[in-house]
């Protein structure tokens, strides 16, 4: 079923070559572009349940599910049957709908902390309608973030940036003012007394700190209990919101996020990929007292002419009421573990030094210079990863037919369609792939 060993991906390579000539880079957003593992990227024509089909007809095991929203597989069922009701009804109508208030009423549900949500179309705006309310609520002007974390392409949250950013190597993008950049403190993921320094040194100018709860974006690095500890109770004694940016996260390491299986409730929390069913929607939400700032209950601005456009709220809609009907947590949690262990002992069998990380669904092997095996706790020890080593193993694994993120600084995911008979057949793949890891790389690698 999936692509044999070297397959001819003739075709993608014309249609990159046709794409750069048109597109800058070829690509609509860098994180596809392969830089991070050499080689061209591959054009996609179709998707079903866990698998990827490209254009030269190849067929790939998919672990990225489009960078995190596809956690029901591609086309499921109960999704596409939403997006084709919504469809013969009208794309988009510039004015409310019923079926954004029970979106909204989803969100709430499943989401502990949030009381209130304004949809958008992308997490991008909604880390930035986030950080405009934070400043707007406090009045406050400066921004904590954590080296390595990504926020979408804002602005202010353009700094020390993982995804990307950090893959291609502008953490600090050309564009940003001065200006911009120093209303953002950057921090150490994971090391709570930076934020204790901070807070007694400018606790009264600080609006928010911004943090994914479990990251994604420099590939996955769980946080310690004291860092997330020390985060809220700071912004609380201090005046300033914990915003979790949970575009990865949510509705994916559980209904109700990263903060309902860690226990540690934000103010204001960021929602995309999922919650849009594979369609652009982004939202954020949060305690009703602030996010009632809002235009036009408050006067914080912010809008968006398909903001809770109809096709995307059918397909979230969809998703949420599935995740929560039939939730595949237990069976994702079965097949991680799964996984893990595998490449584990994969890594082992073959001599090559890796720290792995993973929470459910998300997971990532960084792959270490070595001998010793550094824990990754932030971007200071996951920026230590050997990238070749992890750009080989990558093709390895692409031409097993098993499609991982084109990144070490990205975490993978996989879907409730992935069945254990594909989880064996990655660790088989991952097996061979490290076995060929081991030889050190050739002029030219
Ligand atoms: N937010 C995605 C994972 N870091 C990347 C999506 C993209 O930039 O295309």
């Amino acid at each position: 079923m999936h692509t044999p060993h070297a397959a001819v991906r003739t075709k993608s390579h014309e249609a990159f070559a046709r794409a750069k000539t048109l597109i800058p880079g070829g690509v609509n957003s860098p994180a596809r572009a392969f830089g991070g593992v050499g080689g061209e990227p591959i054009f996609f024509k179709s998707a079903q349940g866990q698998h990827l089909t490209d254009i030269d007809g190849n067929t790939y095991l998919d672990y990225i599910g489009s960078w995190g929203p596809m956690i029901l597989g591609h086309r499921h069922p109960r999704v596409v049957a939403a997006i084709e009701r919504a469809l013969s009804t009208g794309t988009s109508y510039g004015a409310p709908t019923e079926g954004e208030s029970h979106l909204a009423e989803l969100i709430i549900d499943a989401v502990p902390s949030i009381e209130k949500v304004r949809m958008v179309s992308s997490g991008t705006e909604a880390a930035m309608s986030a950080v405009r309310l934070a400043r707007g609520f406090t009045g406050r002007e400066k921004i904590v973030k954590f080296a390595g974390n990504y926020h979408g392409h804002v602005d202010s949250l353009l700094v020390a940036a993982g995804s990307s950013a950090a893959t291609l190597g502008v953490p600090n993008s050309p564009g940003i003012t001065v200006g911009t950049a120093q209303d953002t403190i950057v921090l150490e993921y994971n090391q709570p007394q930076e934020l204790e320094d901070l807070f007694a040194k400018s606790g009264s100018t600080i609006a928010a700190v911004l943090l994914e709860p479990v990251v994604g974006n420099m590939g996955l690095v769980v946080p310690t209990p004291d860092f997330l500890a020390a985060a809220r109770r700071l912004t609380q004694t201090h005046g300033a919101l914990l915003v979790f940016d949970e575009v990865m996260t949510g509705f994916r390491l559980s209904l109700g996020g990263a903060q309902q299986i860690l226990g540690v409730m934000p103010d204001l929390t960021t929602l995309g990929k999922i919650v849009g069913g594979g369609l652009p929607l982004g939202a954020y939400g949060g305690r009703a007292d602030v996010m009632n700032h809002i235009l036009p209950a408050g006067k914080v601005f912010q809008a968006g002419t398909l903001s809770g456009n109809p096709l995307a709220v059918a397909a979230g809609t969809a998703t949420l009421e599935e995740l929560r009907d039939n939730p595949p947590y237990e069976q994702l949690e079965r097949h991680g573990g799964r996984l893990e262990a595998g490449f584990r002992v994969a890594a082992e069998q073959a001599g090559v030094p890796v720290w792995i990380a993973r929470v459910g669904s998300m997971m990532t092997m960084f792959f270490q210079k070595g001998p010793e095996v550094v824990p990754v706790t932030g971007w200071k020890t996951a920026s230590l990863s050997d990238t070749a080593r992890y750009g080989r193993f990558f093709w390895n694994m692409i031409n097993r037919g098993v499609y991982l993120p084109c990144s070490q600084y990205e975490a993978l995911f996989f879907s409730s369609a992935h069945t254990a008979a594909d989880i064996e057949a990655t660790i088989k793949a991952a097996e061979e792939s490290l076995k060929e890891n081991r030889l050190p790389p050739v002029a030219g690698d």
